[in-house]
C-alpha cells in the first residue's frame, strides 16, 4: 500500500503513526505541497478534494482522509485495537476523536491559515482577527484539556487511541508552524504530551519536516 503525505504535515503524520502502531509498512509517496502536487489532474483523481494524505491499495484504489484510512487499517489489522472494541468505546473515541477535530484542530487550523507562513504563499487574504480570535480559544482549549487530563490517562480514557494521535499531531504542529505551543504550567497536559511522545511510533514519525521530533 502506497501513502501519499509530505514530511512534517500534520494529517499525514497521523496515518503514519497509526500504521506504525499497527507495524504495517507503507510505501511513502511524498507530495510536495509547495509544489502544488496535490492539485494536479492526476492527483485529484485520486482525492477530487486535493489533499494528503491519500492510501492507494495495491489494486490503485484510493482512500483520502486521515480517519477513513485509518479505519481501513484497523481493519485489516486488528491489533493492537485504536478504535474501540465495544459498543461503549467505539462511540466513546469517536466522540473524544471528533472532539479533537471539530474543537481543536479547527481553531489551530485557522490560525494556520490566518497566519505569517501561509500569507507568504499569497494564495490566501489573511485576516488577523480570525487568527486573533482561533490563538484565544486554543489557549483556552490547552487548559480544558490540561483539567481533563487531571483524571484521564489518555483522551478517551485509561489507554492510548487513535484519539491521542490526533491530539498529539495536532499539538505538534501548533506547536512547531503555528506558534500555539501549550502554556508553560499545564503540567497533566505536558505528562500527557511527554508520555505519549516517547511512544515508538510518534518517535519515528516525528513533528518536523525532516520527519524529526
Ligand atoms: N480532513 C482531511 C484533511 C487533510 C488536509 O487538510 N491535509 C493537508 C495537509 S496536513 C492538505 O492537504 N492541505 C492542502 C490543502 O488543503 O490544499 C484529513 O483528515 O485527512
Amino acid at each position: 500500500m502506497k501513502l501519499y503525505h509530505q514530511d512534517g504535515a500534520p494529517n499525514p503524520r497521523r496515518v503514519k503513526i497509526f500504521a506504525a502502531e499497527k507495524g504495517i509498512d507503507l510505501e511513502l509517496v511524498q507530495v510536495t505541497m509547495l509544489k502544488r502536487e496535490h492539485k494536479t489532474p492526476e492527483f485529484l483523481k485520486k482525492n477530487p478534494s486535493g489533499k494528503i494524505p491519500v492510501l492507494e491499495l495495491d489494486d490503485g484504489r484510493c482512500i483520502p482522509e486521515s480517519v477513513a484510512i485509518c479505519r481501513y487499517l484497523e481493519a485489516v489489522e486488528p491489533e493492537p485495537n485504536l478504535f474501540g472494541r465495544d459498543a461503549y468505546e467505539l462511540a466513546y473515541i469517536e466522540a473524544r476523536n471528533r472532539q479533537i477535530e471539530f474543537e481543536y484542530w479547527r481553531e489551530i487550523g485557522i490560525s494556520w491559515v490566518h497566519g505569517p507562513i501561509v500569507a507568504q504563499l499569497g494564495i490566501i487574504k489573511s485576516i488577523p482577527e480570525a487568527k486573533e480570535a482561533s490563538d484565544k480559544n486554543t489557549h483556552h482549549y490547552y487548559k480544558r484539556l490540561d483539567q481533563e487530563f487531571a483524571s484521564t490517562a489518555y483522551v478517551a480514557g485509561d489507554r492510548f487511541t487513535v484519539a491521542d494521535i490526533t491530539l498529539l499531531t495536532g499539538v505538534d504542529f501548533a506547536t512547531a508552524l503555528v506558534g500555539l505551543k501549550p502554556d508553560e504550567g499545564l503540567k497533566n497536559l505536558d505528562r500527557w504530551h511527554k508520555e505519549v511522545s516517547s511512544r515508538a511510533s510518534c518517535q519515528a514519525f516525528g513533528a518536523m519536516p525532516d520527519g524529526s521530533s
